[in-house]
């Protein structure tokens, strides 16, 4: 394993082109841009902490829950490797990609390595996940992570953050949590999180300046529960439904991600204080899903 190579996917290449190409690429602008990013994800067993003094024996993408945020732009090519590092089949579904499931998608055994590429051609922000069968049993386990494709023309300067929220099933016992596909299928979630684990906003909040534009990428990685995505104190100034700047919607209060969607919030606090953000449904507030901006 290469650590520098797993923590993050490595831009490669960008814009080098031939005066003829670079005639061809300004009638052309996104010809400039087109970069390699490769995305090295290997799938391995790892104890994660989930809530508060909770840890779970987790299936992951790079030892984390959730897997490392893969970051391209446009029309750049995306280079997945998976190298399977368990005892068991797992694959990787790209939402970002627009390619046959069968070929890239596909399971990968224990100790191989399968590589696909697939061009982003849409901006947004958009879920990836094992999806071995069963794809329940595999999200609820750990494996899923978000891609960031930034749109060719790019976006105003911004303190961003991608949140992931997911949940995690089963019975606590001696500070471990001990999932199962049975309470996955038929039981109420133990645990909700943002960036897989309970409360980590509420007890490390995220800090923002007044007057700063916040953009937040939020994913909804299930395997089960939607995020009902809210500020307490504030209105969202704009949200792209799956991070699109074709799909511009203003003045939003709450706004609905998906199991497996994601969208992009932006938004600016006014005032000095702590906002809370959560998924209003809050049933799943109270179990993990609430984290705190302190505004400054
Ligand atoms: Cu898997």
């Amino acid at each position: 394993m290469e650590p520098r190579r797993i923590a993050a996917a490595t831009r490669i290449a960008r814009g080098v082109l031939a005066p003829a190409a670079l005639a061809a690429a300004l009638m052309f602008p996104a010809a400039v841009a087109a970069a390699t990013v490769e995305a090295d994800l290997v799938a391995k067993p790892a104890k994660v902490t989930v809530a508060p003094g909770v840890k779970m024996r987790a299936w992951t993408f790079n030892g984390k829950v959730p897997g490392p945020v893969i970051r391209a732009t446009e029309g750049d090519t995306i280079e997945v490797t998976l190298r399977n590092s368990d005892r068991m089949a797992h694959s990787v579904d790209f939402h970002a990609a627009e390619i046959s499931p069968q070929v890239g998608f596909a399971d990968v055994n224990p100790g191989a390595t399968h590589t696909f590429s697939f061009v982003a051609r849409r901006p947004g922000v958009f879920l990836y996940h094992c999806g071995t069968s069963p794809v329940l049993e595999h999200i609820g386990m750990g494996m899923y992570g978000a891609i960031v494709v930034d749109p060719i023309a790019g976006r105003p300067p911004a303190r961003e953050k991608v949140i992931v929220q997911s949940e995690f099933y089963g019975p606590v016992r001696k500070h471990e949590i001990h999932p199962s596909y049975k309470a996955m299928r038929t039981e109420d979630p133990t645990f909700t999180a943002f960036n897989g684990r309970a409360f980590r906003y509420r007890d490390n909040p995220m800090t923002a300046a007044v007057g700063e534009p916040l953009r937040l990428f939020v994913v909804a990685a299930g395997p089960t529960l939607d995020s009902d995505f809210h500020v307490v104190g504030d209105i969202f100034d704009t949200v792209e439904p799956d991070g699109n700047p074709l799909n511009p919607l203003s003045g939003v209060s709450t706004y609905g991600v998906p199991a497996g969607g994601g969208a992009m919030f932006e938004l600016t606090l006014d005032e000095p204080g702590t906002y809370p953000f959560v998924t209003h449904a809050f049933r799943w507030a109270d179990a993990g899903a609430l984290g705190l901006i302190e505004a400054e």
